[in-house]
């Protein structure tokens, strides 16, 4: 029934800090860097730094192994009682690096599993892994999709190529592959039960005008939840900066895009766009305490 359903939403986000507003100062998150490869190239990003799709960009997290991972979440848990969530954000994409994604699942699930997962992602091989994430009990994945625009014109500014088949992808067609694959992914997860949400960059002057389209787009697939998150764009973060000079979104323009995509889309205004190794409530970073002769030693 309608009721029922409302309650399993309010139980899958009541204790998630970013799901939900109300629990994002009562609950901590803790971001394990374990998939460090990517599968796309995004213009903003430079590789040398955590993925911007999910994180503060000029930020470098240490990558751990699955075990270490795992060890480093018990030892966390055993800090930090409001401990809810873990996340795993990259530095690269969760699921171009599969084999370290679902093993470090897999290991929390049987130590942990009072622990929510979430999981980050371009949403490129988001099909192919559909079964694997339902298998973890995977309940929260955030997809970034920064365009709708089945032409790939725009994505084509956005995203310089894709890998896949073995091969790039480049231009246009690359772009359009991705969002094939993000539109099936979300609705594959949405018919599953798990809570999506979407983030978008927003990138002045390529696809502000685009995000409107993007939350009318999640709207109709039954996204949870759109977070608009600026581009914040520096030469030495390499955040496309070459290709046009492109520079960083503004206060005014997040507010306004957030204007326009709020007719559609329940938006996240609380995000703090955090490392791919953050560890505490959000806005607050505990990441550096947690070093890890603290942790790898634990048997
Ligand atoms: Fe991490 Fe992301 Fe899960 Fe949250 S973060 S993987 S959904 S547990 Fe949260 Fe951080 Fe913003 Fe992300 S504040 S960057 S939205
Ligand atoms: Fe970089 Fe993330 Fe884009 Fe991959 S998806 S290129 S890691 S910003």
């Amino acid at each position: 029934t309608h009721d029922s359903l409302e309650q399993e939403v309010m139980d899958k986000i009541n204790n998630h800090p970013c799901y939900s507003e109300g629990a994002h100062q009562h609950y901590a998150r803790i971001h394990v860097a374990v998939a460090p490869a990517c599968n796309i190239q995004c213009h903003y990003c430079n590789r040398k730094f955590d993925c911007s799709n999910e994180s503060r960009p000029g930020v470098t997290s240490a990558k751990l192994s699955p075990e270490d991972a795992v060890k480093k979440v018990l030892y966390v848990g055993g800090e930090i009682q409001q401990l809810s969530v873990v996340g795993i954000a990259g530095p690269g994409d969760a699921l171009a690096n599969p084999a370290k994604t679902f093993e470090t699942f897999r290991l929390l699930q049987e130590k942990a599993p009072d622990l929510k997962l979430c999981l980050s992602t371009n949403g490129l091989r988001l099909p192919e892994f559909i079964d694997e994430i339902v298998k973890y009990n995977v309940d929260h994945v955030t997809v970034t999709i920064n365009s709708v625009d089945q032409s790939g014109e725009i994505g084509s500014k956005i995203y310089p190529w894709v890998h896949w088949n073995h091969k790039k992808v480049f231009g246009a067609q690359g772009a359009k592959i991705l969002l094939e694959q993000q539109l099936k992914g979300i609705k594959m997860l949405v018919e599953r039960g798990i809570l999506v949400k979407a983030n978008s960059v927003l990138i002045p002057g390529v696809n502000d005008k685009e995000l409107p389209n993007v939350a009318k787009k999640l709207k109709e697939l039954n996204v949870f939840l759109h977070n608009i998150m600026p581009l914040l764009s520096k030469e030495e973060f390499g955040t496309y900066y070459g290709l046009n000079g492109q520079r960083s979104a503004s206060d005014q323009e997040v507010m306004e895009a957030q204007e326009a995509c709020g007719m559609d889309m329940k938006l996240m205004s609380h995000c703090r766009q955090c490392r791919a190794d953050a560890v505490g409530l959000i806005g607050e970073d505990r990441g550096d305490e947690f070093t890890p002769d603290l942790f790898k030693t634990m048997t």
